[in-house]
Order: C-alpha cells, then structure tokens, then sequence
C-alpha cells in the first residue's frame, strides 16, 4: 500500500503489489519481477538503462468507474489497459493516477510501459551523483469509485487565541450529475458538513475549518497526529471516503529563528538519498525506519530528502517519530543548456505542484527545498529562481521556503528566500580551516542578502571508503579522515550562533552514474556516514558523540523566543 496507514473505509482499495511480467523493450521472453522495485535487481538487468514492460491482469469484478494510483515510476511511464494508452508521467518521485470511466467486468491487461532512458526529454534525471533506476520504483493501487470521488484533501494548520484551527479543502469531482450530496469531515472532537451538488465531470474545492481548543500540538518531542475523515453521504448511502493523517503546527521565520509552535528550532539533520544497497531507490519499509533509528541514535532530529520527493511511507515514519523534514523538488545541479531549457521548467512546475499537493499535510515537513546548486549567480538563473519561489508560495503559504546554494560569494538570489541555506565541504573540498571558512562566509552572507534571515548549513561533510583504515596516517578517504574531518565541522558549526543548524552530507553511500567515477571511488557518493547496506563508518560515533552532546546540553539557542 502507498501509505503506513488506512486511506478508505469505505472505498475498495486492491493493493496491486507482488509479482508481475516484465520485459524489456525487444525482449520477447517474459521473466517475473515484483512490484514495487528496480530491474536493477535483477542479476541481467543490473546495468541495463532502456525501455521495459511490466504486465499483469486485472479481475474487475462489478463494472464502473476505477482508479490506478502510482506512487512512483522511475522515470518515465505509458500506463496501457487492454492496449488503450490511459495514462503518461514523468518523475520517479511523484506519484500520479489514471482514471478508468465504465470499465467492463471480468479481465483486463495491465502493461506499463517503464523508461529510464537519459534524454532531450529529461531534464530532472540527469546523469548525476546519484543513480537513476529503472522500474515501478513504488506501490500501485487500484481503486473503485462510485459516482462521486475524493480527489485529495488539504489541510492547513493555524493557530489564533491559543486555540488550534485546521483549515481543510476537500476536492471532490464527479462522473454524474448529483444533488444534494454531504461532504461530512470529522477530526478529533469535531465535525463539520457541507451540502453541495455537481454537474456530470465537474470538480469543486469545498472548504471547511475545524476548531477546538482540545487539539494538541506536533512537535519532534510529541509528535501528536490526528486523522480527518472526510466522507461523502447522497442519501442513506457513503459513497467514497479519504482518510489522511496530520498534526497542527505552525513554522514561522522570525528574525533569524526557525520557529515551529513559538519555540526556536536547531537542526541536527542529515540529508539522505532513497537508495539502499541491492534495493536501488525502492526501500522496504522496515528499511526505511532502520534509516530513521539510526539518525535518531546518532541524536539527528531532521532529515533533508535531497534531491526530490520522498515516498509517502517514509514521510509517514517521520510523522509518527517527530523528525523535522526538509523537502526538496527534483533538481540538482543540472548543466546550463538543461536548466534554462522551457522543458526544465515545465517539469519543475509539475514537479513542485505534485510535491504540495501529495505530501503537503505531513506535519514533519517543515520546510520547501527547491533547485539544489543550481545558476543562482545570473540574472537568467534569478528569474528561475524568483519564479518557482513565488509558485512554491502560492502552493503553500505556511511553510518557508530555501534553496541550498554552492554559489558562495558570487550568489544573487539570497533575498529570494525565507531562510539562507548553503552546501560547504572545508577540509574536504576547501582547505582552509573550518572556523576561518565559516567566519568568512558568514560575514559575506551579512551583507548580500542573508541579514535578518535564519541560515542553515544543508551539507557538510567528508568522504571515506567503507573498510578502509589508517589509524596513523589518517589518508584521505580514510574512515578515520572522515571521521577527523567530520568532528571539526561539526564542532565548529554546533557552536556558531548565528546558524539555525546543520544536515551532514550524507547518511549513506550512494551509487553515482558512470560520468561521475572519476570524482567517486567505487562509482559511489561515498560520504556516507553508514556505507550502502548500513553498516557504520568510524564517522557514525564521532556524529553520535557531537549530535548527542548538543542534544543533551539542552542546545542554548533552543527555546521560546
Ligand atoms: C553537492 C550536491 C550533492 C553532492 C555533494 C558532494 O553539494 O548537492 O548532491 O554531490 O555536493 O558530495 O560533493
């Protein structure tokens, strides 16, 4: 299923998950692969990028309108029933649906038809410093309508008097005209309903706003979550529902603060990658949470989802453990002739309306990330920039937006942004020592866009092969280098008052195309903390020890403001 939860009581939801066809483009031998997953997986397709099919039937047992819900294919999808094309996407880090009106009972074919091709066509997966994998890389549903569906649900948290409020749209369309219908939505101690009548195909956002002074807040020590229902009554009859979980929060920027709930926060955080060892990017669950638990041992309290979207059941865990999440839309350092292409931003568009519009209720996600190192020095870069900030915004005005910038020294775009974010790698990449680095970027910042703002650090960090020892001599790509040159970053940046906290880069190893192995030992990121498979670096006590001192120190800077 797509989410750590139920969805729909109401609504009959087949968890299309297990074993299906696939073959790639040519091959007329069919093998059996599951879904969800990457081909990668599979021993003859380790390295194969190209076309794919995945084939499966479907048994639709009463007639009438359904729906197939994606939570991600990577990359680029042709969804075909009964070789009729219904649907197409783009992005593995999006989901997306495909709407199937008076479909006949009895046997179907499903073929999805899977690219990962690098492309004119592709301007988020690009070859890169991670790996983009081949396959229906998260779960499918398939879902049963009635006349009239819930499309999605938004829910906004405020908090005015003291008294927590949630502002909840329901969208809803319909596949005929109804009248009289009840859109009833229930959370907590409250209740509200709405009457509302549709024309055949048409769509309407309805607003309600629940209230209660017995509402408690989220917060990463109490991460308390409610579930609204929202369900739809003609008559005697429920005729779809949604479930969604949330939590009321309010993320503010106040001076140089990050406030969530009126109380200063300071990031102990680590960006991580979807990718796990021989998994590719399609993590098993328990997987993910053991990522989780090992962040929190090492005292982390937020995570960055560098550099796209995350899947839904991840974000679930976050919820439910209190971490902060920092989220961020599908683009990392693309070459120029990419970036200033219309297809970039088309697919940007699409890409941070997705984000919002999936993964907006989740409570930990604190903050919208966007354009990872990308041209933020020009006045062509500025435009992008200044462009997908303001749909960011209108998408959700009640969470900051960042960018985490490279530009140090010649960047243009900091008073874009709620809060100033930069990538920095002393001692690894630069080789001045860290407190220099920092004091003088910092006083740079100051004068170019950054005051009055919070800043953040969204990577530092080191690298180290897995395995690889020297005590004495502590060369580099050592695990004891890292581990050195990890301790005077982070000591530095614990302690540097004007910062609102720090994502190490990274958690784990990450596997990197091939035109990055010059610049990657092994093909791989390897400035993991853990290495693929999550076994620890020497850096993962060092992190353990400087995290959990901040940690129990009570962090000074911490508090009510
Ligand atoms: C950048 C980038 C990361 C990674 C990192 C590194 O800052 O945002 O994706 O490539 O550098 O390891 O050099």
């Amino acid at each position: 299923m797509l989410r750590l939860f139920q969805e729909h009581r109401v609504r009959d939801v087949e968890d299309l998950s297990g074993v299906w066809k696939f073959a790639p483009q040519g091959n007329p031998e069919w093998v059996q692969t599951v879904v969800p997953g990457v081909w990668e997986t599979m021993p003859d397709y380790r390295r194969y990028r190209g076309e794919a099919d995945y084939v499966r039937e479907l048994e639709i047992r009463k007639p009438g309108n359904y729906l197939l819900r994606f939570g991600g294919v990577s990359h680029t999808a042709d969804v075909f029933l009964d070789e009729a094309h219904i649907g197409h996407h783009y992005n593995a880090f999006t989901g997306f649906d495909c709407v199937l009106e008076q479909l006949k009972a009895g046997r179907h074919t499903l073929r999805v038809h899977v690219d990962n091709r690098y492309s004119e066509d592709s301007c988020l997966h690009v070859p890169n410093d991670y790996e983009t994998y081949g396959g229906i890389s998260r779960p499918v549903e398939l879902h049963c309508l009635s006349e009239v569906q819930i499309e999605r649900m938004s829910i906004q948290t405020f908090r005015t008097d003291e008294v927590w409020k949630a502002e909840v749209t329901v969208f809803v369309r319909a596949f005929e005209e109804i009248r009289d219908a009840v859109l009833l939505v229930h959370a907590g101690p409250c209740t509200e309903q709405i009457r509302f009548s549709l024309g055949r195909n048409e769509e309407k956002a309805l607003p309600l706003t629940l209230t209660s002074r017995e509402f408690a807040p989220w917060a990463p020590e109490h991460p308390v979550l409610y579930t609204a229902r929202a369900e739809i009554r003609l008559g005697e009859r429920i005729v779809d529902d949604l479930q969604d979980r949330f939590g009321f929060r309010k993320v503010a920027v106040q001076g140089e603060a990050i406030l969530l709930n009126g109380q200063r926060i300071q990031i102990r955080g680590f960006n991580r990658h979807e990718d796990y060892g021989d998994f590719g990017c399609s993590i098993p669950v328990q997987a993910m949470m053991q990522d989780l638990s090992m962040m929190k041992t090492m005292g982390a309290n937020a995570v960055r989802t560098c550099h796209y979207p995350n899947d839904m059941r991840f974000l679930d865990l976050c919820d439910e453990l209190g971490m902060m999440v920092w989220e961020e839309n599908h683009a990392r350092a693309v070459p120029a002739s990419v970036f200033h292409s219309p297809r970039f931003m088309e697919q940007c568009r699409q890409c941070n309306e997705e984000m919002v519009h999936q993964h907006g209720n989740h409570p930990s996600i604190l903050i919208w990330g966007l354009l990872n190192e990308c041209e933020s020095e020009t006045e062509a870069g500025r435009a992008i920039y200044a462009e997908q900030i303001a749909q960011l915004r209108a998408l959700d005005p009640t969470r900051p937006v960042s960018f985490a910038s490279c530009r140090c020294y010649t960047d243009i775009c900091l008073d874009l942004v709620d809060i100033v974010s930069f990538n920095i790698y002393p001692q690894w990449y630069q080789m001045e020592s860290v407190k220099t680095y920092m004091d003088r970027l910092l006083c740079w910042m100051e004068e170019n866009g950054a005051a009055g703002k919070p800043i953040l650090i969204t990577e530092v960090g080191a690298g180290a092969i897995a395995g690889f020892h020297d005590p004495f001599g502590k060369a580099m790509w050592s695990e004891e280098r890292q581990a050195d040159i990890l301790e005077e970053q982070l000591t530095v940046l614990q302690h540097e008052q004007r910062l609102s906290g720090t994502f190490i880069w990274q958690f784990a190893d990450v596997p990197v195309d091939e035109s990055w192995a010059h610049r990657r030992p092994k093909q791989q990121n390897n400035k993991g903390v853990v290495d693929r498979y999550r076994r620890p670096k020497a850096a993962f006590e060092t992190v353990r020890k400087i995290y959990g001192e901040t940690l129990h120190e009570g962090n000074s800077r911490a508090g009510t403001l």
